[in-house]
């Protein structure tokens, strides 16, 4: 049997280097997108690299960027894909009021290029097309829990421009008879996840708060509420979508919302760090209210020596509140439960545990080399 061919954009991000992970565990041969940077931009893929002076790689790496319809359209016809996941985007929705129409150009018309490619290069009837769309579509709380026939109220470029690919995946599907899908993600994390993220920023902050490398912690809104799963189980949803009968969009959720708050919460409680929230708004601190002496140990952690009760680590900074705010998503994943059988293996502890775990590892690795004079650490905000 011949091996089915899968072309990801996006390949080097959080989702594409999972999904490729996935693939080829599958015998997929599986190519991928990656932009040309002035810096090695391939650590998440570096593992599934393959030397292509061997015969027969199973993973390729081409140079593209969604803003490019001919690149897009010479590397769709010389791979041929049966399945192509569109997982390229400038995904920060802050970053999207800065840069808005770079945005709508990456975000919204990349994906109806990869569309067109398919249709102008006569593959409607070969290739299948994912479309990676999300929760931030629902945007201003319209219903919840959110499902497939939950009405979209767009709160930020990113999501305005995700929403164009949300129609035109539609469109050419009701259009060309094209098997195109749109997967509405909810949130979904990992050690994985870029820096800047809400999720990583705060396991990481918190590995470098107990490891005293870092004194606080800088937030902007913790009250928004989100619906967060692990991105391993997600990229299997992205799979199963492709492998339906017929093509239709699928929410993908847990369908348990908690406050970024809780989050922070639970990420400094695993460490060993009881965090207690006093003052309100912009003057709201996270202090050390009781240290896990034990947990701390466990650890490797001398507490003590940069933990104190009363210490502040977490304070908010009214620069991370975006222009217009999405409160609250929370998923309702009925119908992916019961037509493609999906169910989440992780919960929001065990997937706390794996990013803060990792961080924690991470910056024991820094702290080692800083002491003995190499290195410096790296801040992201
Ligand atoms: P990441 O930000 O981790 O990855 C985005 C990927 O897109 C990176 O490989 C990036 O390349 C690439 N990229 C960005 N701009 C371009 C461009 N112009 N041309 C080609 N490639 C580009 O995102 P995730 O993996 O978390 O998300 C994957 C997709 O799913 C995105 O479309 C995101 O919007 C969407 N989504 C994500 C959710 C989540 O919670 N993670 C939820 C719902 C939807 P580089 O590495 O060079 O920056
Ligand atoms: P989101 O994710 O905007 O939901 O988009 P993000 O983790 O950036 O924010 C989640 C919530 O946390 C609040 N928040 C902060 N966010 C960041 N990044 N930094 C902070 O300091 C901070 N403080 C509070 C935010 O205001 C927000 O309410 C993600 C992306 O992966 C999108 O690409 C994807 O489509 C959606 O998830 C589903």
């Amino acid at each position: 049997m011949t091996s089915k061919v899968a072309l990801i954009t996006g390949v080097t991000g959080q989702d594409g280097a999972y999904l490729s992970e996935l693939l080829l565990s599958k015998g997929y041969i599986v190519h991928g997108i990656k932009r040309r940077s002035s810096l090695f931009n391939t650590e998440r893929i570096d593992h599934l690299y393959e030397d292509p002076h061997v015969n027969d790689p199973k993973f390729i790496l081409h140079y593209g960027d969604l803003t490019d319809s001919m690149n897009l359209t010479y590397i769709i016809q010389q791979v041929q894909p049966d399945e192509i996941y569109n997982l390229a985007a400038m995904s920060h929705v802050q970053v999207s009021f800065e840069m808005p129409e770079y945005t709508a150009n990456a975000d919204g018309i990349g994906t109806l290029r990869i569309l067109e490619a398919v249709r102008l290069l006569g593959l409607t009837q070969k290739t299948k097309v994912y479309q990676a769309s999300t929760s931030e579509l629902y945007g201003l709380v319209q219903a919840v829990p959110q499902s497939e026939t939950t009405p979209f109220y767009p709160r930020s470029p990113y999501a305005v421009a995700k929403l164009y690919a949300y129609w035109i995946t539609v469109n050419y599907r009701e259009a060309y008879g094209m098997f195109a899908s749109n997967g509405i993600l909810f949130n979904h994390e990992s050690p994985l996840r870029g820096e800047t993220f809400v999720t990583r920023k705060i396991t990481r902050a918190a590995a470098k708060i107990v490891l005293g490398l870092q004194d606080c912690l800088y937030m902007g809104n913790i009250d928004a509420q989100r619906d967060w799963g692990h991105a391993k189980d997600y990229v299997e949803a992205m799979y199963l979508i492709l492998q339906q009968e017929k093509p239709e969009d699928f929410v993908i959720a847990t369908g348990i919302t908690v406050r970024v708050r809780e989050f922070i919460r639970k990420t400094f409680a695993f460490l060993g760090v009881k965090l207690e929230f006093t003052g309100e708004k912009e003057n709201e601190e996270g202090i050390i209210a009781e240290l896990d002496q034990s947990r701390l140990s466990e650890l490797g952690i001398k507490a003590g020596e940069y933990l104190e009760i009363g210490k502040a680590v977490l304070k908010i900074d009214p620069k991370y509140y975006r222009p217009t705010e999405v409160e609250l998503l929370i998923g309702d994943p009925t119908k992916s439960k019961e037509k493609l059988g999906w169910k989440p293996k992780y919960t929001l502890e065990t997937l706390i545990e794996d990013m803060a775990t990792s961080d924690l590892r991470l910056f024991q690795k820094d702290k080692l080399l800083l002491k003995e004079g190499f290195g410096v650490l790296n801040y992201f905000e």
